[in-house]
């Protein structure tokens, strides 16, 4: 048997990890043989919620389970893990400007950022859930200078699987059968979802007037229909991203991950790649589509938009 490893997830008694920590617990992420340690991050107002979910825990006695920690300090929640899974985050309420959001959700990735440096594993891989994801990404890895930048990413693998999801459904093909599709981008309305790689038969039509903003606007319109924001299928996307980066994957999935100048994006923003998982962390980027010029024009939107939120951040970067 392997040695239990530690597993930060905050925002622990949010709708996301209700789906998620019964996952994370029973093997689904990092495989049936690796026992693991939870240590649960919350806000104090949120712990007897969190204490409720972890009763719930308790009853479905996972024997890969071998500790849960709940707390509210950074410090605790941190100390030796070697995943990360920051799901937690300021919601947008009634009336707040965007800036306002990006800037008080900086203020708690850049305490986060700091304490997984001072506390967190040196190879520990981090997850970025809580929105807005990919700058949140950057905020926190930019306040760990001790852990390298390539162990911090943002969720994009939900897009991805909406998009093969659409796909699927349209040509009537299993989704196993799409390989080479990715998001490009921003997880925003901005993003690219791009299948010219695909081989797939589409028409340019579909494609660009009911394809691109169907997955652009999934999130919203889950909003719409479910009166709250995507949970279980959130869920379901961090625990695969994980089990991908740290077991390593067949195909190409996409992640927003610290740019190394591929497709002419400014080194050092989190963007979403196609990216290929060796396991233990490692990846490429896959650097070689020929992207046409509409793909090209959509992406290069979607990274202006992660220049302007890095800009609304400003202070807060601290490398
Ligand atoms: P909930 O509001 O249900 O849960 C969030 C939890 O985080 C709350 O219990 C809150 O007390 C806690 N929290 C807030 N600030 C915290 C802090 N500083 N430290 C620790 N805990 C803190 O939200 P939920 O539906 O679970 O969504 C969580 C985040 O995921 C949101 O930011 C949401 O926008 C984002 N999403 C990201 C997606 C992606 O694809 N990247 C998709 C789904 C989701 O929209």
């Amino acid at each position: 048997r392997k040695k239990p490893v530690r597993v930060a997830v905050t925002g622990a008694a949010g709708q996301i990890s209700y789906s998620l920590l019964f996952r994370i617990a029973s093997g689904e992420m990092l495989g049936e043989d690796q026992p693991v340690i939870l240590h649960l991050l919350e806000q104090p107002e949120a712990l007897k919620a969190l204490e409720g979910v972890v009763m719930e825990l308790e009853d479905c006695a996972f024997p890969l389970l071998r500790g849960v920690v709940q707390t509210s300090d950074l410090a605790e929640a941190f100390k030796s893990v070697k995943y990360a899974l920051l799901v937690g985050a300021k919601p947008r309420t009634k009336g707040m400007e965007r800036g306002d959001l990006l800037r008080d959700n900086a203020k708690i990735f850049s305490a986060q950022g700091k304490a997984l440096n001072d506390h967190a594993d040196k190879s520990c891989l981090t997850l970025v859930v809580g929105n807005p994801a990919n700058t949140n990404a950057l905020i926190a890895a930019s306040n760990a200078p001790d852990l390298a930048p390539e162990n911090f990413s943002a969720m994009t693998r939900l897009d991805h699987n909406r998009a093969l999801s659409q796909l699927s459904a349209k040509l009537s093909i299993g989704v196993e059968e799409i390989k080479n599709m990715a998001i490009f981008g921003n997880h925003s309305a901005t993003q690219y979802p791009d299948v010219s790689q695909t081989g797939l038969t589409l028409d340019d039509q579909w494609t660009k007037a009911t394809f691109v903003p169907n997955v652009q606007n999934r999130g919203a319109e889950i909003i719409k229909f479910r009166g709250s924001s995507s949970a279980a299928s959130a869920a379901d996307s961090a625990l695969k991203h994980m089990h991908d980066w740290a077991l390593g994957s067949e195909e190409i999935v996409s992640m927003a991950i610290p740019s190394d100048g591929s497709y002419n994006v400014a080194k050092g923003l989190y963007v979403s790649y196609p990216v290929k998982c060796h396991g233990q962390g490692k990846y490429t980027v896959v650097d070689d589509w020929k992207l046409n010029d509409y793909a090209k024009q959509k992406i290069d939107l979607s990274i202006k938009e992660l220049q302007d939120e890095k800009k609304a951040v400003g202070e807060l970067l601290k490398s």
